[in-house]
């Protein structure tokens, strides 16, 4: 019986996890979902005593101190910080209780910023990251730095993912805390429901920016399913990108009108270029993953926002507001 310890596995991944294998019910894998209450990883003693008790035989790391642009922006030591501890904490525990398997996550934003396109596995570690977000890009590179070690010194099957921006329900919708998606939704939400004496079609919604920065967004479930492929069958050390194809990827102003579709919002948008852009492009390639997984299908992005945005509005008293 496999035994799955999810770290970090009350978030926007962690629960569309939980959504995927509450529906499949595997009869040969018990998964236990842990959150910052279950223990603080930042601590080990904290995190060698949730290990005690769930005896994991495998483990999928999502746990990190995670946030948009803004929160990297003005928090880059505790980015690093924090991630470091976690991280350092989760693998060599893991390693002392003797588990097989840890699949960790990374992220497409740690990539060298100033490299040619589109960005594979093999270039995680050429050249710095975007400045916005140096201290969580280090930390995270560093995992897959520990993953070899583990391997060079025990063969340890420690590997990671590269997934490109998330989104979906349960996300954290905090305005100083969130990523574009959520932050753009309760942003939106606020405008519609705020001021019900003004007619929606003189309201005006501001998109951060200048709107173009371009970006690949998966949909949480979607990656949910990549991520319990790799842990039952991609046995390599090395990183995959987990990601839609280039073909996919959006501008920023293409998320306000997506958004703005499937709240139904009659009113205008405007950029802010007082407000960063940040990194203009991460456009990742997803060869290796087609390579293995050809026919695997990505919901369609205006469905997946029709969906967020009605989990948000359904659950707004729940949500990470
Ligand atoms: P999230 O919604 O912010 O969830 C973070 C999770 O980590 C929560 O379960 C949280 O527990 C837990 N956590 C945070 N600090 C912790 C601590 N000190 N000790 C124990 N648990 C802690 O994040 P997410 O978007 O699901 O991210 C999951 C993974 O994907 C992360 O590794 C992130 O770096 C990576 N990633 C995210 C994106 C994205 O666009 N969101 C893109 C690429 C990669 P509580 O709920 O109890 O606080
Ligand atoms: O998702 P996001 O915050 O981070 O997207 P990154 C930022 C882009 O969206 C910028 C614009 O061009 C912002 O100007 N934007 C427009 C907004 N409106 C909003 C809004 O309401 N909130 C936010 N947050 N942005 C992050 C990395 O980069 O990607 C993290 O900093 C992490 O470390 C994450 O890896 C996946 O895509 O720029």
């Amino acid at each position: 019986m496999k035994k799955v310890l999810v770290t970090g596995g009350t978030g926007l991944v962690g629960q569309a996890l939980q959504d995927i294998i509450k529906n499949e019910q595997p009869n040969d894998e018990e998964w236990f979902f842990a959150g910052s209450k279950d223990a603080d990883l930042t601590n080990l003693v904290a995190t060698q005593a949730l290990f005690e008790k769930v005896k994991p035989t495998h483990v999928i790391h999502l746990a990190a101190m995670v946030g948009g642009l803004f929160h990297n922006m003005n928090n880059n030591l505790d980015f690093l910080r924090n991630n470091l501890l976690i991280n350092d904490h989760v693998l060599q525990t893991a390693h002392e209780l003797g588990c097989t398997k840890v699949v960790s996550c990374l992220s497409t934003c740690i990539f060298p910023d100033n490299t040619s396109y589109p960005i594979d596995e093999t270039m995680v570690h050429n050249g710095p990251p975007h400045v916005s977000n140096y201290g969580y890009s280090y930390a995270k590179r560093l995992i897959d730095i520990q993953n070899h070690a583990y391997h060079d010194k025990y063969g340890h099957l420690y590997t990671s993912v590269i997934p490109c921006n998330i989104f979906g329900p349960h996300d954290n919708y905090k305005p100083d805390v969130s990523h574009v998606i959520p932050g753009m939704i309760n942003r939106m939400h606020k405008l519609r429901t705020e001021q019900p004496e003004i007619p929606e079609s003189e309201k005006v919604f501001t998109v951060y920016g200048s709107g173009k920065p371009l970006r690949q967004f998966i949909y949480s479930l979607d990656l949910a399913k990549l991520m319990i492929w790799v842990l039952r069958h991609y046995n390599s050390v090395e990183p995959i990108v987990l990601s839609v194809d280039e073909s996919a990827e959006v501008t920023i102003y293409e998320v306000a009108e997506a958004i703005a579709k499937a709240f139904n919002f009659k009113g205008k948008l405007i950029c802010d270029t007082s407000k960063a852009d940040g990194q203009y492009k991460k456009t990742a390639s997803n060869a290796k993953l087609r390579s293995l997984l050809p026919d695997f299908k990505f919901t369609d992005f205006e469905e997946a926002m029709q969906a967020s945005v009605l989990w948000y509005t359904t659950n707004y008293d729940q949500a990470r507001n």
